[in-house]
């Protein structure tokens, strides 16, 4: 497919579908649940629902074009040996990483709630990072496939915009790829930061990336 350009804050973006992957960030039950660990904390996880479906829309398209599409999860092992201790010991320790929480042990591999929600389930053939920080490419095997695949362009979306999502792709910025954020597929259980986050992302001429949405693309892909 040749080059589609894309409208997009803060100038369109022309992107290579054949070196574009989509990056789903932490869609996982636990942030998204109404029976999860995120609202056992009191957050509005409706907030965060919102992004399921223009996921699902942008996932749909992405697997129909062929594209590489690629999910995330945070989470630790069940020994805690990846989780450094500055993460662990933050908070009440009821609502500790690794402490029990509604739908398993919190952010714990294995757990249900470390699962991606139903409607985002992955393909058997589309890779899943596990990732122990909040950025995707820490500790992970991430650069290593995306550069294996020739992919110059990151669709990215998820949860939360201001924390995993902007980690990553701060990462993503420092590692040479053009990240192109859908902000309606991003959310934050606090809408502020939501707006504000993708405002930095396209400030300053671009400074960490692109930010447009799934319609856009959507209709680049049509
Ligand atoms: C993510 C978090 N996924 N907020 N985690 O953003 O701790």
């Amino acid at each position: 497919m040749s080059r589609s350009e894309i409208p997009a804050q803060p100038f369109p973006l022309s992107v290579d579908f054949a070196r574009t992957a989509l990056v789903i960030i932490d869609m996982q039950r636990d942030f998204l649940e109404p029976g999860g660990f995120g609202a056992a904390l009191g957050n509005d996880v409706s907030l965060l629902v919102a992004a399921v479906a223009p996921c699902q829309a942008i996932l749909a398209g992405a697997r129909e074009a062929r594209m590489l599409v690629i999910h995330t999860r945070e989470g630790h092992r069940p020994d805690l040996s990846d989780a450094p201790p500055a993460k662990v010991l933050r908070g009440d320790p009821k609502k500790r990483i690794g402490a029990a929480g509604p739908m398993g042990r919190i952010l714990i591999r294995g757990e249900a709630g470390h699962d991606i929600v139903p409607a985002l389930a992955p393909l058997a053939e589309e890779p899943v990072i596990d990732k122990p920080g909040k950025g995707a490419f820490y500790q992970t095997d991430l650069d290593l496939m995306l550069r294996n695949r020739g992919i110059e362009t990151l669709l990215v979306t998820g949860v939360t915009t201001e924390v995993c999502v902007h980690t990553t792709v701060r990462e993503a910025n420092d590692r040479g790829y053009r990240c192109l954020v859908l902000g309606d597929a991003c959310a934050s259980y606090f809408p502020e930061f939501h707006e504000v986050g993708l405002r930095m992302i396209a400030a300053q001429g671009g400074i960490f990336g692109w930010v447009s949405t799934t319609g856009e693309v959507l209709a680049a892909l049509s």
